[in-house]
């Protein structure tokens, strides 16, 4: 049987949710005969990547699909790659914050998402769900994260896919913030499960 294994993050930056882990909590956990492995992150640097790969390891999956929030974003951003570099002003919740510190001493610059990312788009689209291509998942966690299931996968487990996606904000965030886009509950939902099955 194949098995996804897909994580979400706790809370940070003010927030008392995190739509990724809001959304990975609410997916069945199989979809048409692949078991679904879901696990919530540390916003924190270093730890979020190790308990990534200690589950990889613990779980063997197939693919690995790791969400986070992208405030302010309208649509659902498709990573298509992660850089090896730590870099921030905003505290992680340990309150680090690394500049210009590798992922991976020695490692590659950077990795592809082995996703298949135009196809995910496409087929979100089509279920007409507000979806494009990112080319930078920034240089905090969310990058960190992706950047180390790339890293392990190239070393250890070259034929499991990995990637990242960003998803807006829910609208129980943005009450306040007339400005700020959103996406419902349901909708990210919907397309965590079209990103799933695009993928296996
Ligand atoms: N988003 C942050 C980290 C956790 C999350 O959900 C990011 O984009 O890096």
């Amino acid at each position: 049987m194949k098995k996804v294994l897909i994580t979400g993050f706790e809370p940070f930056g003010g927030e008392t949710i995190n739509p990724s882990w809001e959304a990975v909590k609410a997916l069945p956990d199989q979809i048409d005969g692949t078991i679904i492995k879901k696990l919530s992150l540390p916003v924190v640097f270093g730890k979020s990547g190790d308990m990534l790969i200690s589950a990889i390891n613990t779980e063997k999956p197939h693919a690995v699909i790791c969400v986070g929030q992208a405030g302010g974003k309208a649509s659902i951003n498709v990573e298509r790659i992660a850089i090896n570099v730590d870099d921030t002003k905003t505290p992680d919740n340990e309150g680090n914050t690394p500049i210009d510190q590798p992922i991976r001493d020695g490692a590659p610059v950077a990795y592809f998402a082995t996703l298949p990312v135009k196809s995910i788009v496409a087929n979100l689209i089509k279920a007409h769900i507000p979806a494009t291509i990112s080319n930078t998942a920034g240089t905090y966690v969310c990058n960190h994260v992706m950047y180390a299931a790339l890293h392990h996968a190239s070393r250890h487990h070259p034929t499991f896919q990995a990637g990242f996606i960003h998803i807006p904000y829910l609208p129980a965030q943005v009450l306040e913030k007339p400005a700020t886009p959103s996406m419902s509950l349901d909708n990210v939902v919907k397309a965590l499960e079209i990103i799933i099955r695009s993928t296996i």
